[in-house]
């Protein structure tokens, strides 16, 4: 893996500097997650870090890009710029900064929809992704509490509230978007032993 320090300096060149703050308020707040939850704190750090280093490139730059890498885009991906960062930016950080491991690139690859039987480190980067400090929406406080007690329940509660404001914009949902919510919430009221 490329040397952390180079990593932060590209991103610090790379990303506007709210953009870049966002990033580190991420790899804090996942550090913190992943000790309370016993996740590897080491590759939550790393993921938290890079999860959106690809989030300064416009749509066709991020078009480009999925081409040149050879990924093979669904129809939604291809059509909502807010999707493409997240697929093209876990490719980017296994070429460019040689990160190799599977678990971390998973985690940047699913940081935006989320998927059916999210990792518990996929669940803390969508989750710190969502609660950093610098975020400032309606209901982060509740959010950041129930963080705090129940990373499952909060994960859900996240992805309805991402539902909810993609509808609100007559947007498409992804179709992990919506298997994130169906495998969180048959989780959480113990439907998948029935
Ligand atoms: O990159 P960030 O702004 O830090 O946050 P993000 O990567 O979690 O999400 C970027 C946006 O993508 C956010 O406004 C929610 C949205 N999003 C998440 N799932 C879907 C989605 N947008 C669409 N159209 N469809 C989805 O399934
Ligand atoms: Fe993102
Ligand atoms: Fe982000």
């Amino acid at each position: 893996m490329v040397d952390l320090e180079q990593i932060h300096g590209i991103l610090k060149e790379r990303l506007r500097e709210s953009r870049y703050v966002h990033s580190l308020g991420v790899q804090k707040t996942a550090v913190e997650l992943a000790k309370r939850y016993h996740a590897p704190v080491e590759k939550a750090s790393i993921a938290g870090l890079v999860h959106d280093c690809a989030k300064g490139y416009n749509k066709a730059e991020l078009l480009n890009y999925a081409a040149q890498f050879g990924i093979i885009l669904d129809n939604v991906t291809r059509k909502q710029e807010e999707l493409l960062h997240a697929v093209v930016g876990a490719e980017l950080a296994k070429r460019e900064f040689q990160i190799e491991d599977e678990e971390i690139l998973n985690a940047i690859r699913f940081h935006t929809t989320g998927r059916a039987n999210m990792t518990l480190l996929d669940k803390i980067i969508y989750l710190a992704d969502y609660i950093e400090p610098n975020r400032k929406f309606q209901g982060v406080e509740a959010l950041r509490q129930q963080a705090l007690s129940d990373l499952d329940k909060a994960t859900f509660m996240a992805v309805n509230q991402t539902i909810a404001y993609i509808i609100f914009q007559n947007k498409l949902i992804h179709h992990d978007t919506i298997s994130a919510r169906n495998s969180l919430l048959m989780d959480l009221e113990g439907l998948r032993q029935e």
